[in-house]
């Protein structure tokens, strides 16, 4: 295996990392940040037409998309054990709690400089958006320690590094009480720890 993940770790990369660490890769890491002229050059863009990151390249292979990169490297190097990172019992909870992180998470709580101008439009209503959402995930762990199965599973991995601590820091969770315990589960992971730590992030 020769695994190369391109992304800086202050961008979406940062769960790439974490899910590499989980799994025990090595790896080349190449640290491009978002506005990266090099992103919308032929050869990056060779690799991801969309010229952003994180984008892999797994022996030969290039993929991008934060979500199906960490599905495909947990399939691929997460399935075996008493306690995979990709459950094959569980399998589907897995594809619809990552799906949900990106539908129904991330566009309201994204920091995307290019954004500021529909964030400031849309107000107070994505506030709104934002505690829908956290209620839904408040009632999905409510009496369960992890989403998709009775462990840690890529799922908690994709939605926790979707929310992060630093992003629940910015609007709290007191009223979610079970989304909060469930984060701290997640970031006191040794893997999540030793990632931050690595990437002073
Ligand atoms: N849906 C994509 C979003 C990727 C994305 O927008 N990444 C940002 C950095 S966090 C980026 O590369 N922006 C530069 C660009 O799109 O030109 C994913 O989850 O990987």
């Amino acid at each position: 295996m020769a695994l190369t993940i391109y992304g800086s770790p202050r961008s979406r990369t940062m769960r790439t990392l974490w899910a590499a660490a989980e799994l025990g890769l090595t790896y080349e890491h190449v640290p491009l940040v978002w506005d990266d002229p090099w992103l919308k050059s032929p050869q990056f863009l060779a690799l991801n037409p969309a010229g952003s990151i994180p984008t892999i390249v797994d022996d030969g292979a290039a993929l991008s998309e934060s979500m199906a990169i960490n599905l495909y490297l947990a399939k691929m190097y997460g399935s075996a054990g008493a306690h995979p990172l990709y459950p094959s019992e569980g399998e589907a909870q897995v594809w619809r709690w990552s799906l949900w992180a990106q539908g129904h998470l991330e566009p309201w709580l994204q920091q995307d400089g290019r954004l500021a101008a529909v964030r400031a439009a849309a107000g107070r209503e994505i506030d709104a958006l934002v505690q829908a959402s956290l209620s839904t995930l408040d009632r999905a762990l409510a009496g369960r320690g992890w989403l998709a199965a009775d462990h840690f599973t890529i799922a908690d991995l994709n939605v926790a590094g979707v929310l992060s601590p630093s992003r629940a820091m910015t609007f709290g969770l007191a009223e979610h009480g079970a989304v909060e315990a469930w984060l701290a589960r997640c970031y006191e992971r040794p893997a999540a720890r030793a990632t931050r730590e690595r990437f002073a992030t």
